[in-house]
């Protein structure tokens, strides 16, 4: 088995994939990219359902490194909805004219990493590779969770899972429709549903923070100013915290009344999206009384925004505000005065099963004709974990990641040579605007691979004592922080049997380059590089 050779096969067709493709084309390698959608866009082709839309500015959420792109695109909303930024994604790979070294419809199902000629053999569904680098750009929400639950297989209506939404439209309009999930998945589809089903049942078993969006069309002028000063905008961002354009915030939450205090959130929560309360304090995520303060304020805007006093308490989230993705909506809380709109609580009354007529919880059977499945994800290890990779020895991922994902830099695995991983675990790309951590990525690793066949070199590999090391570091940011003590999919809790183990980096965009930039310039300290078998340390 050996199949088409290349110097680099790239797994993924989204902001990753694409990017990493035309990267590597620059560097003078034969790449091909595969990806198992009928189409690009990764993220943005599979999430189909009602709502879905980016909750980073749209300005900000696309690529910076091509001028064309830029000057030609034109974003129509503040915050775009999906269609859009699958558009723009197919756009871009047009432009770029990537589709030429694209197979669409193809999943890659194993990869071995051939010691004696340091060459990847990739199997897919559709044929083989032989690859010098394997580039795993397979994004880290996009392996949806399937439904758990029993007697799903005589519902008589429609469901759907959000993450495969189909292609073909759905007519929602008329229906008595449920949602299980209030993630940010959940909330995009029951703010839209709401105003098209005859009766919408949310079943809720966590409730989130959700700031406003405030969206609306994107102004010309503003747009135009946008791309007149976008360098020092991205610059701007790819130092920040959160890979967006905002000043760091100067004051921990104690260091101001709380009258001032109130005002700052008032101002934020006019403002808007993700970022509307946390960039009010340094501390917002990492202490006590910081945090207490923005989740007492979101809980009082949902209480005057909920007429049902019960409802409203049932919406009031009470995990550190931050800790789990914060969502972003477009009049959410606001759905719940609909007299069509019940909440179901099943966290004291959970779901038993799925009938043939609907979805019977502890306490009642509530009767439906579509069901829609907001679940959310086996994020940032199971798209790794779902490819049947083994490294130096025979090794295997699935092994070495028993207990929880071990790499350096969010980037490489020991004993996985020449294999990179775009916002694997340990980067900080899951919380950040995620278009600059992946720009920032590809940037580093194709760099890394300029500069190792300047030198000659065919093979790098992360040392176990630089892995251990990030781990170690990922883990101490962590621990400072209030952010391991949610249940969040950040710490594997939303999937049965998943390891307990915080696997973002927190450090911020800023600081997580700079520690990268750091390792390229001592000449990649914490690799092995080799030409052939004779390894020379880095
Ligand atoms: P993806 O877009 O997930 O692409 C990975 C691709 O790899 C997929 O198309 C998949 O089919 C393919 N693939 C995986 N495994 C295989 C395999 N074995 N063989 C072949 N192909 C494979 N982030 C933000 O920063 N801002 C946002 O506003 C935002 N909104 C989001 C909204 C939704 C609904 C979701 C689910 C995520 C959102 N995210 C957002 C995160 C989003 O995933 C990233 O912003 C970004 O789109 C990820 O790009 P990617 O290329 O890394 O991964
Ligand atoms: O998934 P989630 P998501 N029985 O895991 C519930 C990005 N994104 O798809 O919390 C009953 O957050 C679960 O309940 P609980 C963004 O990064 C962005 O919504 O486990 N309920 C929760 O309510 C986001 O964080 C946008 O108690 C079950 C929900 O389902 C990430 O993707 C839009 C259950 C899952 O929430 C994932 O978001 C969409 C069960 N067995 C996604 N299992 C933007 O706006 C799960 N739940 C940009």
């Amino acid at each position: 088995m050996r199949g088409t050779r290349l110097d680099a096969l790239v797994v993924g067709a989204g902001f990753s994939g694409l990017y990493a493709l035309h990267r590597l084309r620059a560097v003078g390698l034969a790449a091909r990219l595969v990806e198992r959608g009928g189409g690009v866009g990764g993220t943005w082709y599979w999430n189909r359902y009602p709502g879905a839309r980016c909750d980073i500015e749209s300005v900000d959420y696309q690529f910076s490194f091509s001028p064309e792109l830029l000057a030609e695109w034109q974003w129509t909303e503040r915050y775009a909805a999906q269609p859009e930024i699958l558009a723009y994604l197919e756009f871009a790979a047009d432009r770029l004219d990537l589709y030429r070294d694209i197979e669409l419809s193809t999943s890659v199902t194993s990869a071995r990493y051939d010691e004696e000629r340091g060459r990847w053999q990739v199997t897919t569904d559709r044929g083989d590779h032989d690859a010098r680098f394997l580039v795993l750009a397979v994004g880290n929400l996009s392996t949806p969770k399937p439904p758990p639950f029993p007697g799903l297989e005589r519902f008589a209506g429609e469901w759907y899972v959000t993450a495969r939404w189909p292609e073909e439209p759905v007519d929602l309009r008329g229906k008595r429709v449920g949602v299980i999930g209030t993630g940010s998945t959940g909330i995009q589809v029951i703010t839209v549903t709401a105003a098209v089903a005859d009766e919408l049942w949310v079943f809720q078993r966590t409730p989130n923070y959700s700031m406003p969006a405030h969206n609306g069309p994107l102004d010309p002028e503003l747009q135009r100013e946008v791309k007149r000063t976008f360098a020092s905008r991205r610059h701007m961002a790819e130092r920040a915290e959160a890979g967006v354009p905002f000043p760091a915030p100067e004051k921990a939450a104690r260091d101001v009344g709380e009258e001032e205090r109130r005002r700052m959130y008032e101002e934020g929560w006019a403002r808007g999206g993700i970022n509307s309360l946390s960039y009010a304090f340094t501390d917002f995520h990492s202490d006590e009384f910081a945090n207490a303060t923005g989740a007492e304020f979101t809980r009082e805007k949902i209480r005057g925004i909920v007429r049902d006093a019960d409802v409203a308490e049932l919406l009031s989230p009470a995990h550190h505000i931050g800790t789990k993705r914060t969502c972003v909506d477009t009049g959410y809380y606001e759905v719940y005065n609909r007299p069509n709109v019940h909440l179901v609580d099943i966290r004291s009354a959970p779901i038993e099963e799925i009938t043939p007529r609907g979805i019977r919880t502890a306490a009642a059977e509530h009767e439906l004709d579509v069901i829609v499945f907001a679940i959310g994800f086996d994020a940032m290890t199971g798209p790794f974990l779902d490819i049947d990779l083994r490294g130096r020895g025979g090794v295997m991922l699935r092994e070495r990641w028993a207990d929880g994902p071990r790499t350096y830099l969010g980037l490489t695995v020991a004993a996985f040579p020449n294999l990179f991983l775009v916002t694997g675990p340990g980067s900080p790309g899951v919380l950040s605007n995620m278009v600059v951590s992946i720009e920032q990525h590809v940037d580093w690793l194709a760099d890394c691979i300029a500069s190792m066949r300047a030198g000659g070199l065919e093979v790098i590999e992360a040392t176990p004592e630089a892995e251990e090391e990030w781990v170690a570091h990922v883990a101490e940011l962590a621990g400072a922080t209030l952010y391991p003590q949610a249940g969040s999919w950040y710490v594997g809790a939303n999937v049965p049997g998943k390891p307990r183990v915080f696997m973002p980096y927190v450090g911020g965009c800023g600081r997580y380059r700079a520690e990268c930039d750091e390792v390229a310039r001592a000449g990649y300290r914490g690799f092995l590089l080799s030409r052939a078998r004779q390894f020379t340390s880095g």
